[in-house]
């Protein structure tokens, strides 16, 4: 019996663990977003402080730039409906099984109210971000409402023939459905780590900065 658990614990160690690749995605290159859903408008890139609203008609807040870098990604949800989608990052020429975690910059600043931005996935094909199939799920966790935070996801892959994988970044306004209805949000440096045998797809057209290797960063930042 000793030698069996032996074989066992040896053949667990024999399955090699699978490479993964970290890229990275800081609007830099003018890049908006890959997609949407529901009410979501004015996408742009954007650089410096920017004025916006919290679902009222005028400016009531503002961003005061980039959270990495000089540019980053502005969209809003006008008028106020269910929750609106960005598409930030897409992995194609996934298995089930394979596991991807993703993670963004969402600007808050209410703690504990909307407006706030969670992270969530959705399955699709390879070929098309629009040809929708599940919802992967997401974080149950909205942006802190301090400035800047992180929202940070990891999923398993269950897509089946789908093969692809949509970050989205949810956004959530207040009040929910009716007027003043318009407001803002802000987005930086999206983050994926998928397996080397994926694709992963950022908006914009240059290549993304992938962390695995550090002389590539301070090459592309001299
Ligand atoms: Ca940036």
């Amino acid at each position: 019996m000793r030698y069996l658990i032996l074989i066992a614990a040896l053949a667990l160690l024999a399955v090699p663990a699978q490479a993964q690749v970290t890229s990275y995605y800081s609007w830099e290159d003018g890049g908006t977003i890959l997609g949407s859903y529901g009410n979501l408008v004015g996408e742009a890139n954007v650089s410096g402080p920017q004025m916006g609203s919290q679902g009222s008609t005028l400016p009531d807040y503002e961003c005061p730039g980039a959270q990495e870098g000089t540019y980053y990604l502005h969209v809003a949800e006008d008028p106020h409906d269910g929750t609106p989608q960005a598409y930030i990052a897409w992995v194609t020429n996934l298995n089930d099984g394979d596991e991807v975690t993703a993670s963004f910059y969402g600007y808050d600043i209410t703690p504990g109210a909307s407006p706030s931005h969670r992270i969530w996935g959705s399955y699709t094909t390879s070929d098309d971000i629009n040809n929708y199939l599940a919802s992967a799920s997401g974080s149950s966790e909205y942006t802190a409402g301090l400035g800047w935070d992180r929202v940070e996801h990891t999923w398993t892959f269950a897509g089946g023939d789908g093969n692809a994988l949509v970050i989205q970044d949810r956004l959530y306004s207040t009040p929910s459905t009716s007027a003043p209805d318009h407001t803002d949000y802000w987005v930086d440096y999206v983050c994926v780590t998928s397996p080397a045998h994926s694709t992963q797809v950022f908006p914009g057209e240059s290549t993304p900065v992938e962390g695995s290797t550090w002389a590539t960063i301070k090459a592309l930042f001299r």
